[in-house]
């Protein structure tokens, strides 16, 4: 086992036994019984040796495992990958005489002042089709109209020592090919010629592109130019791509669990952490802390560490204030791991004890969100549709504690619910937080989709419609569910949830 099972069982929080889970049924160095070691060398023996410009098997053996390209991932999943995109994007596409050029560029590097880069993230969809962790690359495929096969060509930073010495090492072309398994790589500096070049001479063709806010403003002109040579039409890949990355593979859903584990563990440690008189950003600390250390590279997004009526504020993340016995603190916070996120949200007293009235309202939520992932079993309803479960349970169960007034009818009660909870239910999860944000959630949930079910509660200080033991409180419970053809995985359940089970462990670590 890599870096992840190293560190994931220092940082465990010592939990009450009945709560010891077991984060992994797999071996990272196997990917499944049917793949026997001499294919995971052959597999290895086609990734370069030597220092390259991202993490290989062979230079960084303690983040990815022989045969694979990136950790869980070999070249054989990613070229399936992009056969799978060409293959649907023909299948759906009205242009069937037509060449098709698919562009997908990589992300850029952005700067938070002169010359000082924010950490670099690479643009999901790019990634998933090429494992390809370089600023600025980008990945085209032609399929001429007249063959039946497509060719992929990478466009990479070519070696340049004067640049290397600053920025580090690069692939360059010589390697990239291999090292992507793509048919070519090119320089990214003739990327315009070719692309006016491939367009003229495959014509009538269709280009397929992200027009709209596309990842790499620099080809941008490059790509637009080309479109007025004639023949030629625009199309979006994205619908398409969005609907493969929606449903997991098994290497996927391994990725996920890890990153569901280091999540959880995060938040339990963090809950142990927590006493009256600490502040919100030591506990936002806690959490990246315990995620890096579990093998994540940080944190899936800036936690929300809202202690008392700050919870309210759904978004809140300046985490700058101090915890005060009696309030509640709400933590949404995740990890990425290998560009796979955790989501994960829990409610807990800050003294450790839940008063009458907070007991009531967590415990309301908790039935809630229980009852939203049966349903994800039962009825394998679209999201949209868990949403109006959870407006019509939420408002039920207010009024059966006497919260919501009992003269109210149901439609005027779901409204009602919807004020308290103004934000989704759900939403898909994988190489992004909000993953594949093109799939509908219209779309009853299918085998294979990582989604996340999160109801809450939001009661501001001055809402007079609640009583007033009530007010001044935000409480959200959020876990992240693989949908399977028999019950629904909660891969963030090594999280503790369980009203004693929290109380058993809330302040009782020190740092
Ligand atoms: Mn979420």
């Amino acid at each position: 086992m890599h870096t992840f099972r190293r560190f994931s069982s220092q940082l465990c929080v010592k939990l009450p036994r009945r709560l010891v889970k077991h984060p992994l049924s797999v071996k990272r160095c196997m990917l499944s019984s049917e793949n026997p070691s001499d294919m995971l060398a052959m597999q290895s023996a086609k990734i370069p040796k030597g220092i390259l410009g991202q993490p290989t098997c062979h230079t960084h053996p303690h983040m990815i495992p022989s045969g694979q390209l990136t950790c869980g991932i070999t070249q054989q999943e990613y070229k399936e990958r992009r056969d799978n995109l060409v293959a649907k994007l023909l299948e759906e596409s009205v242009h069937i005489h037509k060449s098709h050029i698919i562009i997908i560029p990589a992300a850029c590097k952005q700067y938070m002042s002169d010359k000082i880069p924010y950490v670099f993230r690479q643009n999901s969809d790019f990634f998933y089709l090429t494992g390809c962790l370089e600023p600025s690359a980008i990945l085209v495929m032609v399929k001429p109209v007249l063959e039946d096969s497509y060719k992929s060509i990478l466009f990479v930073h070519e070696k340049d020592s004067h640049a290397e010495l600053w920025e580090g090492p690069r692939t360059g072309c010589s390697h990239a090919a291999t090292l992507f398994g793509v048919d070519e790589a090119r320089p990214v500096e003739n990327f315009n010629n070719f692309i006016h070049r491939i367009v003229s001479s495959y014509k009538p063709g269709v280009v397929w592109y992200q027009n709209e806010s596309p990842p790499n403003p620099g080809i941008h002109d490059s790509v637009r130019s080309a479109l007025r040579i004639g023949h030629v039409s625009l199309d979006e890949p994205l619908t398409s791509l969005h609907q493969l990355r929606v449903v997991k593979s098994a290497a996927e859903v391994e990725l996920m669990k890890e990153t569901c584990f280091i999540g959880s563990q995060s938040v339990n440690l963090a809950m142990a952490c927590t006493k009256p008189g600490i502040s919100e950003h030591a506990v936002s600390a806690v959490l990246e802390y315990s995620c890096r250390m579990a093998g994540a590279e940080h944190g899936a997004f800036p936690p929300v560490v809202a202690g008392g009526p700050r919870a309210t504020h759904i978004h809140y993340v300046a985490n700058n204030q101090i915890l005060n016995d009696g309030d509640m603190l709400l933590v949404d916070s995740g990890s990425q791991r290998w560009l796979y996120n955790s989501d994960i949200s829990r409610t807990w007293p800050v003294s450790g004890r839940f008063s009458k009235h907070h007991r009531i309202l967590y415990e309301l939520v908790l039935t809630v969100q229980k009852r939203l992932i049966e349903l994800l079993r039962e009825q394998r309803p679209p999201l949209d549709q868990l949403f109006d479960h959870m407006c019509r349970l939420l408002g039920t169960h207010l009024q059966q504690e006497g919260i919501l007034p009992k003269n109210i009818d149901s439609n005027d009660l779901i409204g009602k619910a919807y004020r308290l909870c103004p934000h989704h239910v759900s939403h898909y999860l994988g190489l992004d937080v909000h993953d594949a944000p093109l799939v509908r959630r219209r779309v009853p949930v299918r085998t294979g989709m990582i989604v996340t079910v999160e109801p809450g509660i939001y009661i501001r200080p001055d809402d007079k419609s609640v009583p007033p033991e009530f007010r001044g409180v935000g409480i959200r419970i959020e876990d992240d569910v693989l949908i399977t053809d028999s019950d629904p995985l909660v891969l963030t359940d090594a999280c503790v949830r369980e009203v004693d089970d929290i109380e058993a462990i809330v302040g009782k670590q020190s740092i």
